[in-house]
C-alpha cells in the first residue's frame, strides 16, 4: 500500500504512523487489535499535546539507567513495536547490551516469523522468541504469552515491555522481575503496575532513549543515583494531573 498523503497535511505524521500500522497488519506483523490499541494511544497523545512531557523524560532517563545497569536486560517486542520502531529497538538493544525477544498477545507462528524477519531486516543480530525456542513458562499467565525463551525473558532482571496488556506486567512483577513500560494511558493496568512507566508515544520515546543512552555513556552519568531517586508513583501522578490541567486550560481558552 502506498502512502499518498502530502507532507503539507497538518496531520501528516499521525497519518503516516497509521499507515505503518496498517502495513504491519497487511504483512502479518500487527494484530487486528493492534489497530485499536494504536487508536487508543492516539487519543491519549492528544491529551499530552503530542509532545514529550517532563515526567516522561524523567521516566526515560530512569529506564535507560536501569537497562544499562541490568545484568540481563530484555526488550520484549510485539506487532505494534515491529511496525513502528524496529530500527530504534535494535539500536537501543546494542547500546544497553539487551536481548530482543518476541512475545505476542495474539500469538501465531506466522506473525512470530514475520516479526522476526522485520527485526533481522532492521539489523538485529539475534532475536529470541521463535516458536521452537519458547520452552519456558512464566507462572501466573493463562495464555500464550506465558511461553518464553529461557535465554531471554525467563532469566531477565529488567524487561522493557512497551504497549503491553496488563496481566503479563503483573505476572512479571510477581516473579521478581523489574518492568519498564511505555504506555500513553497512565491509567492502564500496565502503567499502574510497572516499576517505570513512560507515558509518551513510542515514536518519540525510542529516539529519545537512544540519545539519553549515548549521553549517559559519554558523560559517565551517575546511573545508580538516577535510579535511586526515581519515584514511579510521583511520575504517574504528574501524568494524570497534566491531563486534568491541560483540559482545564483548553476549556478556559474557548
Ligand atoms: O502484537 P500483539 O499480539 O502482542 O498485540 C499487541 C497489542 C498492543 C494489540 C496488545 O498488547 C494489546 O491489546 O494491548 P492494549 O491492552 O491495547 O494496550 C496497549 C496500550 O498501549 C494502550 O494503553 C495504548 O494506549 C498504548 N499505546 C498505543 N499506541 C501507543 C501506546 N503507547 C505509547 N505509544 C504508542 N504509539
Amino acid at each position: 500500500m502506498s502512502f499518498s498523503v502530502p507532507e503539507s497535511h497538518p496531520r501528516y505524521e499521525s497519518l503516516y504512523l497509521r499507515h505503518l500500522i496498517e502495513e504491519g497488519y497487511k504483512n502479518d506483523i500487527t494484530a487486528a487489535a493492534g489497530l485499536i490499541a494504536h487508536g487508543r494511544g492516539e487519543c491519549f497523545d492528544y491529551l499530552f499535546d503530542e509532545i514529550t512531557q517532563d515526567f516522561a523524560i524523567k521516566a526515560q532517563e530512569a529506564a535507560v539507567a536501569a537497562l544499562i545497569m541490568a545484568k540481563n536486560p530484555v526488550l520484549s517486542v510485539n506487532g505494534n513495536i515491529a511496525a513502528l520502531v524496529p530500527e530504534q529497538i535494535v539500536k537501543l538493544a546494542e547500546l544497553t547490551n539487551a536481548q530482543i525477544e518476541i512475545n505476542l498477545f495474539y500469538y501465531s507462528e506466522k506473525r512470530v516469523n514475520a516479526i522476526y524477519n522485520k527485526f533481522k531486516e532492521a539489523g538485529a543480530k539475534e532475536v529470541l522468541g521463535l516458536s521452537k525456542d519458547l520452552t519456558a513458562l512464566i507462572p501466573g499467565i493463562d495464555h500464550n504469552r506465558a511461553k518464553v525463551d529461557p535465554r531471554g525473558i525467563l532469566k531477565a532482571d529488567w524487561v522493557f515491555v512497551p504497549l503491553e496488556d496488563g496481566d503479563r506486567t503483573e505476572a512479571l512483577v510477581k516473579t521478581g522481575k523489574k518492568v519498564i513500560t511505555v504506555d500513553l494511558n497512565p491509567l492502564s493496568r500496565t502503567a499502574q503496575t510497572a516499576d517505570i512507566t513512560i507515558a509518551n508515544n513510542i515514536i518519540r520515546v525510542m529516539p529519545e532513549m537512544i540519545e539519553i543512552a549515548q549521553n549517559f555513556k559519554k558523560t559517565n552519568a551517575d546511573l545508580e543515583g538516577i535510579l535511586k531517586n526515581y519515584n514511579n508513583k510521583e511520575i504517574l501522578s504528574k501524568a494524570i494531573l497534566k491531563i486534568i490541567d491541560n483540559l482545564k486550560d483548553k476549556a478556559a481558552k474557548l
